[in-house]
């Protein structure tokens, strides 16, 4: 492939974090760096509050076809950002679109779709209208960056899931000059299918999908979803399970399933050790901060679990998480262990404001420490001196040792830190109510001192910046014990990859990308600390039943063993899903694309 070539990655996961799609791109693109440096960039949504975040903004030099092209739509009226994404190991080009915009008419994109596609998007939602107005912007930035563009230049432009991809299906029929990619990381018609249809699995060849995408208002999506894999140059997607799913729900098979990257650098067990005591010690002061003014356990008999993804209550399996947590409950009730575990459901979730004993709770704990310190660094030496001093063989009067001032401050913090109510379970005052905390209420989850599990449904994603446990995803889950994703529908699976990764062990499903991944690629993966659920052949409650045991035989070898141990992906297959290994492939894909969209090709 030519070295100037340019690679445009769309995605409405750029710059704004939703689910794994965001881990995907953030991940791989170093490694798309080395390979391209600026012939690279990333293309998606302008959402002024997550943009602020991340993006930093810079000039427009119109000297290139994208320049050019960015300072002619902008004239006609498109407010378009290019800047950097300020990543922790790369700063990629990024252009953001604002959808929002009175220029489309987005009933004029629906005539469109619907006489040149087939497409009914009719009864769309607000989000979807957002999606369609920014793939119209897309539509007219390639054609112009097409025309801004010497014949010989070539184009590539690679399409993440239906969110991204509705301009593609126009670019091929304006036939549009520019390679193009679709790759889905889950099927629209899975994701609303597999919670909601009874054996979705097993009944994929039955469904009728127009009558399933009317009954669950998902046409556009599934039409777009539809349209793009059909019309690709190349289609690809993410593991096994979704390309059956693709063959049936979208009538293309992939020309490729490419299992997901992560970037990594492999540590020894000692290393990986060191990292999960030292994070572990930022958890416990949220958790000191947040349960002991309440009440008080014992950390040493403390455990961290943790669930993490997009809020999809079943797919994501948070329905079977919670039901297990539910019987493991009972199982240490009933043998009084003296052992606490605490469940961290990291999930984002519509909310007004965080909680103030959330906000506070490290800070509080802080200052009590910071307290005791100082009053024990005056003490000590004050209780010597009296002692040498005085005859008496008692402990001298304490109170009589310390200033006023002091005792004041001890009284104040004492007083602010003890509280008479239970810790809250969710984090942030939330607009709705939602799946997650009614069933904590109605099975009475409500972090009471006698329950052995206690919640804490963390509403935000985990950013350093912004994270009330002060750390990121990453230092968060070296710091837990052990993660648990008993997936219902997830064509991949980031959040047991990366758990597995960084040291903690993890459950995945088997009903996952990843977990069959390690099924079928790692042997004897429990030793090394990868357990696997069986989510495919017994129901929900067999499946809740078998995590209970799981987490069980967990907790007990803990007690047990008073060890906790470190999983290692080291000379494992996945040691092989780093990107360096990975995005070769993606290349070759880009390959054949430019093969296959020069004039005189029909090959697919
Ligand atoms: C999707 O993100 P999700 O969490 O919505 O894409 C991910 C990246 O390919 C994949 O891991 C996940 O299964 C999908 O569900």
């Amino acid at each position: 492939m030519k070295l100037d070539t340019i690679l445009f990655e769309v995605a409405w996961e750029i710059c704004n974090q939703i689910g794994g799609i965001y881990t995907f791109i953030k991940s791989k693109i170093p490694a798309v760096m080395d390979v391209r440096e600026d012939n690279y960039y990333l293309l998606g949504p302008y959402f002024p509050e997550t943009a602020k975040l991340d993006f930093k903004p810079v000039a427009v030099m119109g000297e290139c076809p994208v320049g050019k092209t960015i300072l002619r739509m902008r004239d006609m009226g498109y407010e378009i950002h290019l800047g950097y994404w300020l990543l922790p190991s790369s700063r990629p080009l990024v252009i953001l679109f604002n959808p929002d915009n009175s220029l489309i008419d987005v009933n004029q994109v629906k005539a469109t779709l619907w006489n040149d596609h087939q497409i009914s998007s009719i009864r769309s939602d607000a989000l979807t209208d957002k999606v369609l107005a920014f793939g119209e912007i897309l539509r007219i930035f390639f054609t112009t960056v097409r025309n801004f563009s010497n014949d010989e230049q070539d184009l590539i432009a690679h399409f993440h899931e239906w969110m991204s991809a509705s301009c593609l299906p126009q670019l091929h029929k304006d036939k549009i000059k520019i390679a193009t990619v679709f790759t889905t990381h889950a099927t629209v018609a899975g994701r609303y299918l597999a919670p909601n249809e009874y054996d979705f699995y097993n009944r994929l060849h039955t469904f009728d999908i127009q009558e399933k995408a009317a009954h669950y208002n998902i046409e556009a999506q599934t039409g777009i979803e539809k349209a793009a894999a059909q019309n690709a140059n190349v289609f690809t997607t993410v593991s096994k399970q979704c390309a059956s799913e693709c063959e049936i729900f979208l009538g293309r098979s992939p020309d490729s399933i490419i299992p997901n990257g992560l970037n990594f650098q492999q540590k020894f067990p000692h290393e990986s050790f060191s990292q999960h005591q030292k994070y572990r010690g930022m958890i416990d002061e949220f958790v000191k901060g947040l349960f002991f003014p309440s009440y008080h356990f014992n950390m040493e008999k403390t455990l961290y679990f943790f669930t993490s993804g997009r809020y999809e209550y079943r797919n994501k399996g948070f329905d079977i998480t919670l039901k297990a947590l539910e019987q493991l409950n009972e199982k240490l009730q009933e043998n009084d262990f003296g052992i606490t575990i605490i469940l961290f459901i990291i999930s984002p979730r519509p909310h007004y404001s965080v909680k103030a004993d959330a906000l506070e709770a490290r800070s509080r704990y802080q200052h009590m420490q910071k307290l005791c310190r100082k009053i024990s660094s005056e003490l000590g030496p004050r209780i010597y001196a009296s002692v040498t001093h005085d005859k008496s063989s008692g402990l001298p009067d304490i109170n009589k040792l310390l200033d006023d001032e002091l005792i004041q401050d001890w009284k104040k913090t004492v007083a602010g830190f003890k509280q008479k109510q239970l810790p809250a379970v969710a984090t942030h005052h939330l607009v709705n109510e939602d799946a997650i905390t009614d069933f904590c209420r109605s099975t009475g989850f409500d972090n009471s001192k006698n329950s052995a599990v206690k919640v804490v449904y963390h509403n935000e994603f985990m950013e350093r910046a912004t994270s009330l446990l002060g750390m990121d995803y990453a230092e968060f889950v070296s710091g837990c014990h052990l993660g648990i994703f008993p997936d219902l529908y997830q064509p991949w699976g980031y959040a047991p990859m990366e758990s597995i990764v960084l040291g903690t062990p993890a459950i995945a499903s088997n009903l996952s990308g990843f977990g069959q991944f390690v099924q079928a690629n790692v042997t004897d993966h429990d030793a090394q600390e990868m357990y696997i659920l069986d989510r495919k052949s017994q129901s929900d409650e067999g499946a809740a039943y078998q995590l209970s045991e799981m987490l069980y035989n967990f907790t007990r070898s803990f007690i047990s063993n008073q060890f906790i141990p470190r999983s290692s992906i080291k000379n494992t297959a996945i040691a092989k899903l780093c990107w360096s290994e990975i995005q070769p492939r993606y290349e070759e894909i880009y390959k054949l694309a430019m093969m296959r969209s020069q004039p005189a090709s029909n090959l697919y």
